[in-house]
């Protein structure tokens, strides 16, 4: 708790030279984040929501976090570095906003900014769900951290593929070795699940849960049906 007053302190410190987020309320594209424990299928159904908005001619960026600059993905093999020292809860969270702000800055709002469409695989959700639900870091220190870099930036859909973490897990050991996150017990990715529940729960509008237990067409049916509807609301 001591912690979070301090980096309250410190954000309201840099917040008061923060230049106003006029830029972000000039930005024209749209922001998706998919989202979702171990082995929901991001990295496959990513491509098939790609292609899905080429098809309409729109442009779209894909990216990923932690990582999609060269700084960030250089965090991100110190975040899943499965021989690395224990990492201290509130360095893995500064490690991730680090990755983050660079992200930010770098590619997300300059596509945003020309109109380009940003697909992200994770986002501050999953710092809300890892950090917040998996390590019991308060969300009060994250939305700190949010506010100050992102000021009122936020994904204009959350899509959340979602799976009981067993069958996830499971599909993950197929793959072979485990990062450092994934050497996780169940109960971790259980706390992780709850969390992303509880968000989707507490905003209908922006978030959509996915339920991935299914065959790769019937998902792909609903992400279809999903991002026509998100188009439809948002032309
Ligand atoms: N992290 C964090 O803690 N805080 C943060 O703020 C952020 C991240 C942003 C790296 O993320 C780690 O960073 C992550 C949380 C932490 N934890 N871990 N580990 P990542 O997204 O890069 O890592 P990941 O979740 O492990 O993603 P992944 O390994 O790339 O999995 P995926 O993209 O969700 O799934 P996939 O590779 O597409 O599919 C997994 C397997 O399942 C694969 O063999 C598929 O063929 C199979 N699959 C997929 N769909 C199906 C269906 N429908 N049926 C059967 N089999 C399927």
């Amino acid at each position: 708790m001591r912690r979070c007053g301090v980096i309250n302190c410190v954000v309201k410190a840099i917040i008061a030279r923060r230049p106003s987020d006029v830029m972000v309320s000039l930005m024209k594209g749209r922001f998706i984040t998919l989202e979702g424990s171990e082995g929901v299928g991001k990295t496959t159904n990513m491509q098939f929501i790609k292609s899905c908005l080429e098809q309409l001619g729109i442009e779209c960026v894909v990216t990923r976090e932690p990582g999609g600059t060269s700084l960030g993905e250089k965090i991100r093999a110190l975040l899943l570095d499965r021989d690395s020292e224990s990492i201290d809860d509130y360095a893995e969270l500064l490690l991730i906003f680090a990755a983050r702000a660079q992200h930010l800055a770098r590619i997300i709002k300059p596509a945003l900014v020309r109109g380009v469409w940003v697909l992200c695989d994770r986002f501050t959700d999953a710092t809300y769900a890892y950090q917040g639900g998996g390590r019991g870091v308060p969300d009060e220190s994250i939305t700190v951290l949010e506010n100050l870099l992102q000021g009122d930036l936020r994904p204009d859909l959350t899509i959340i593929l979602d799976i009981d973490p067993e069958i996830g897990l499971a599909r993950v050991k197929e793959r072979g070795e485990f990062d450092r996150f994934e050497q996780e017990q169940l109960h971790f990715f259980q706390r992780v699940r709850s969390a992303y529940l509880a968000r989707a729960a507490a905003d209908t509008q922006r978030y959509r849960v996915v339920n991935v237990t299914r065959t790769l067409t019937e998902i792909q049916s609903d992400l279809r049906q999903e991002l026509d509807h998100f188009i439809q609301r948002v032309q």
